[in-house]
């Protein structure tokens, strides 16, 4: 699993509880991006994840399943992602969902499958941000020592840094991937023009983009074509 998303420069997040064409979606999945992360904070249900995952499968690219809501874990995505809220102030983002989860449903976990990611929630006006009541004033020093703490106390394979409706602070980013040696770098977060997708894509080994398929898809395929058409950056 890890050595496929390292191969990932760009994905586009799909969110079930949104509502999307069978045309905007073939454009997005036949665009050249990478993957498809389906993931979002609100409204996620078994039935719309489901729905979402099998329009999907009529594509040849990789879907994963970003696990926010234990109701809506449905088979047969191609791996799962496991978030663990690094600045979180409430512990059960951390770990208590995840015991919760183990305990109710171990039988049933594909553990091959699973990659925790250290998540980094840095857009306080955010919906995940304020679920899991994350710290989100960090410095860059205090950011770094997060992904650090992600990486070499946890082990964990992915660091994730979420300013999910707002485009981040690209020098936090590129110090937090220069600080890291194994950890992979995911940034997501306001990314909605060619440009910006290719300042993120300097500064992260891939880049998720969100939002801007259901407002401007147009622009939303052209961040593809910035960070894919020019391996240069990577
Ligand atoms: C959200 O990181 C992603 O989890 C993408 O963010 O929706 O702002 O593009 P946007």
């Amino acid at each position: 699993m890890i050595d496929m998303i390292k191969q990932w420069r760009h994905v586009f997040k799909l969110d079930p509880d949104r509502e999307i064409t069978d045309e905007a979606l073939d454009q997005v999945c036949m665009s050249g991006t990478d993957a498809i992360i389906v993931g979002g904070s609100s409204g996620i249900t078994y039935d719309n994840t489901v729905d979402l995952m099998s329009r999907v499968r009529r594509y040849e690219l990789p879907c994963v399943l970003e696990v926010s809501d234990l109701e809506a874990v449905v088979p047969g995505f191609d791996g799962y992602l496991i978030p663990m809220v690094l600045n979180t102030t409430d512990s059960r983002w951390i770990i208590g969902q995840h015991q919760q989860a183990i305990e109710r449903y171990g039988y049933l976990i594909p553990w091959d499958l699973l990659i925790a990611e250290g998540y980094i929630v840095l857009h306080s006006d955010s919906t995940v941000a304020r679920l899991t009541g994350a710290d989100t004033e960090l410095t860059t020093e205090a950011a770094v020592a997060y992904a650090q703490a992600g990486e070499r106390l946890l082990n964990l394979p992915i660091i994730y840094m979420e300013y999910s409706g707002t485009f981040g602070d690209m020098e936090l980013v590129g110090e937090t991937h220069r600080q890291l040696e194994r950890s992979h770098l995911i940034y997501g977060g306001g990314i909605d023009t060619a440009e910006k997708a290719r300042q993120a894509a300097q500064v992260a080994d891939t880049i998720v983009v969100g939002n801007i398929v259901y407002s401007h898809l147009s622009q939303a395929l052209e961040t593809v074509q910035a960070v894919k058409g020019d391996r240069s950056n990577t």
